[in-house]
């Protein structure tokens, strides 16, 4: 049976000639069997937009490139996307920062990439939109006449319908989403809230099969939980975990990890503040356990992110100064991109995971912790119930972000759980992220993009 070449279309084009990370890995193999093709953003932008893709060399699959504009970066990305999108997303409408013209800069981008792709897909190509970013490609690739399959992968969570009535172009974006055959979201929790929010707006008509009538259009939608390359990591763990320099782990004192992107969605603050209500009940931990929180920059020059990075860093200062003594300080803070490797093996090392979003589309750090543990000796993932991930990991201990006690309660009790109950919950969780990996994950949803498509309503 012939297999349709499929087209994958993301905000940035992987880079590297190996394909690493969950995501590329799992898509590498289609792409390689199908002849398919990557296209995404360069990463660069320059005075001039690119008006045709760029083959990019290397790598085990083809690869096309656009540039942006300064102009572009700033009103499609920085501007509509993050700053627009994402908070909305995450309900969050209070950090919106709405600046019309950037969604006109938003909307050409989509529109010019799609007047760029059209010259690069046949009929029967399959075609599968990433995230947020590009929204309203499938529109605009309709607009040139592509009768293409077209899927939409969103990464984030959906909005609810009180969020969505906060975007001001909330018909719109409705409108972009009725052109794809399937939309793909994080869990069931985003499907509900998908067909409520599209219901709440005109002419959305959600039927029991998972399929949404918006208008004279039908989609698919369902949940496809992402996921990593379980077993890959779990190697990685072991080796990497060798190989950490001495001194990283203390024998006496106990490792607490948090690994998070700077993004306001992440909580870091409450997470530093519940440590600090930890440390305030458990004196007698003192000098015994240290929070390790690695995290890199993001979408540096958005407002809310130089805000969230300021409070951050002053956050673990005051905690520092408070508790630390000239031999320990309760709180290394690392405002840097860590290797994969060496996260593998200080995950490995870990006693505990602080995983503890407020809002977060599914979150692949609570599955690599995880994958990363010793089955004999493993330590404990403290998971907010506001990520995705929550669906899946029920054997977690499953915490509200914002109620800093409770937190402050669940790093104590990962701390003092017995190796029985540890082993319990490690051996149902990993059987989870093995039975559903990234390989089952992309398996899953491009199955569900190449079958029948939904029947479009009559005019
Ligand atoms: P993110 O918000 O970036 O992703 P997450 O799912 O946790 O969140 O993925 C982050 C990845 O970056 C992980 O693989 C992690 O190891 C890595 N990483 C984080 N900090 C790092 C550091 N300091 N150094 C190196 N690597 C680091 C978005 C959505 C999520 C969704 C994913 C995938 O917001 O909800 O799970 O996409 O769909």
């Amino acid at each position: 049976m012939k297999t349709e070449r499929l087209i994958c279309v993301s905000n940035r084009l992987p880079t590297g000639d190996a394909p690493s990370g969950g995501l590329v890995v799992a898509l590498a193999d289609v792409l390689a069997e199908t002849g398919g093709t990557w296209v995404g953003w360069s990463g660069a932008s320059a005075g001039t937009a690119s008006a045709a893709l760029a083959p990019v060399e290397g790598g085990p699959f083809r690869r096309l490139a656009f540039d942006l504009t300064d102009a572009e970066v700033a009103g499609y990305y920085a501007g509509y996307a993050n700053a627009v999108l994402w908070p909305i997303l995450h309900a969050r409408a209070d950090l919106m920062d709405i600046v019309h013209e950037d969604l006109a800069v938003y909307k050409a981008v989509n529109r010019r990439l799609a007047g760029m792709l059209i010259d690069v897909i046949a009929p029967d190509d399959i075609v599968w939109v990433h995230d947020f970013h590009l929204l309203p490609l499938a529109w605009e690739l309709r607009a040139l006449g592509a009768a293409n399959r077209i899927g939409l992968f969103l990464h984030t969570p959906f909005p609810a319908p009180q969020d969505m009535a906060a975007l001001p172009n909330a018909g719109e974006v409705a409108g972009w989403l009725s052109q794809h055959d399937l939309v793909g979201l994080q869990t069931e929790a985003d499907v509900r809230k998908f067909r409520a929010s599209l219901s709440a707006l005109a002419e959305a008509r959600a039927g029991e099969d998972g399929i949404v009538e918006l208008g004279r259009r039908a989609t698919r939608v369902a949940a496809f939980p992402i996921s990593i390359d379980t077993r890959e990591f779990a190697e990685l763990a072991v080796a990497e975990h060798r190989s950490l320099p001495p001194g990283i782990v203390k024998p006496d004192r106990a490792l607490v990890i948090g690994v998070d992107r700077l993004d306001y969605t992440k909580g870091l603050p409450q997470r530093f503040r519940a440590f600090a209500a930890f440390l305030e009940r458990h004196e007698d931990w003192h000098r015994h356990v240290s929070l390790l929180q690695i995290s890199p920059p993001t979408r540096e020059g958005v407002a809310a992110y130089d805000a969230i990075r300021d409070e951050t860093e002053a956050l673990a200062g005051r905690i520092n100064g408070q508790f630390a003594d000239i031999t320990w300080a309760p709180i290394r803070y690392i405002h840097r991109h860590v290797a994969r490797e060496r996260l593998a093996g200080l995950y490995r090392a870990a006693r505990v995971a602080l995983v503890t979003p407020l809002m977060d589309g599914m979150n692949l750090v609570a599955k690599e912790y995880v994958a990363a543990q010793d089955p004999a000796d493993p330590g404990v993932l403290v998971l907010s119930q506001f990520a995705g991930a929550a669906e899946q990991m029920q054997d977690a201990l499953q915490v509200n972000p914002h109620d800093i006690e409770q937190v402050a309660a669940a790093i104590h009790s990962a701390l003092v759980m017995p190796p029985r109950e540890r082993r319990r919950r490690q051996e149902r969780l990993m059987e989870g992220l093995l039975a559903q990996d990234v390989h089952w994950w992309s398996a899953a949803f491009l199955t569900a993009l190449r079958g029948p498509r939904p029947s479009q309503p009559s005019a």
